[in-house]
């Protein structure tokens, strides 16, 4: 099928100068296969990018954790997709769980609100992931987006339809697949320690290549890379990397500790 394994390391909300420069070496010294094999990619806190770029072997690249959805201007405390382009930032993530549940973007962003006796609709365009996803690849970068259910919706039995939901807010307004990976991470198995069985996890990346084949294209479904990210660790990556439609991880707390280059390892 020719999908390159890809390895993200998304750091969050965590990091000093002195642990960024630690960890940063510790990838420097890391014996990894090569990027005809793995495609790695580490997302520090956005203050801290040009001191990793500085740093970085040149075969493992940068992410922005997240984007303004449209061009920049008068948006305080937003970092524009032009900006990223600035700094030579090639990839970013997008519409991660964490950024969906606790800072409130979505799909679609709409509050029903009573006004006498009418509904009236309340719409946050800013927090649209599809949008966000669509201005930040109309600009040059690359984007690993995020999709997975939570626990409630896991147990109603909803994940595919969740899934489906997200992706396809992202599909209705692209329409190049290149740039784009698709994360799969369920909410449940998020820095939980809890992660999903190889089986789980291959079931819904299944689904989800199907449901590109079905509404995209042939050609989409086969060569979207569609990445597993939830509590992955040295132990773990292998057996789920083995599956045929685990196209690589995004990592969060494993990708700031040594381990993360046994994870990178799982690609052979
Ligand atoms: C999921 C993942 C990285 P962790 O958020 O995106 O984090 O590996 O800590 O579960």
């Amino acid at each position: 099928m020719g999908r390159k394994f890809f390895v993200g390391g998304n750091w969050k909300c965590n990091g000093t100068t002195e642990e960024v420069k630690k960890i940063v070496n510790t990838l420097n010294d890391g014996q990894v296969p090569s990027q005809d094999v793995v495609e790695v990619v580490v997302s520090p806190p956005y203050v801290f990018i040009p001191l990793v770029k500085s740093l970085l072997r040149p075969d493992f690249h940068v992410a922005a954790q997240n984007v303004w959805v449209k061009k920049g201007g008068a948006y305080t405390g937003e970092i524009s997709a032009e900006i990223l382009v600035n700094l030579e930032v090639p990839w970013v993530i997008i519409g991660h769980s964490e950024r969906r549940l606790i800072l409130g973007e979505s799909n679609e962003v709409m509050f029903f609100l009573p006004y006498l006796s009418f509904w009236v609709v309340i719409i946050v365009p800013e927090k649209f992931v599809g949008d966000k996803v669509a201005y930040a690849l109309s600009q040059g970068l690359k984007v690993i987006a995020c999709v997975g259910e939570t626990l409630e919706q896991r147990e109603a039995r909803s994940t595919l339809d969740v899934v489906a939901a997200q992706t396809k807010a992202i599909a209705d307004r692209i329409s190049n697949w290149d740039d784009i990976v698709l994360a799969y991470e369920p909410v449940w198995a998020i820095g939980t320690g809890k992660v999903a069985t190889p089986a789980q996890a291959q079931e819904v990346h299944s689904e989800l290549r199907k449901w590109l084949h079905t509404n995209v294209s042939a050609d989409v479904a086969a060569k979207t890379r569609i990445i597993y990210g939830g509590s992955v660790n040295g132990a773990n990556s292998k057996e789920l990397a083995a599956q045929p439609d685990v196209d690589g991880f995004l990592v969060g707390g494993a990708s700031l500790k040594p381990e993360f280059i046994d994870i990178i390892k799982a690609a052979e």
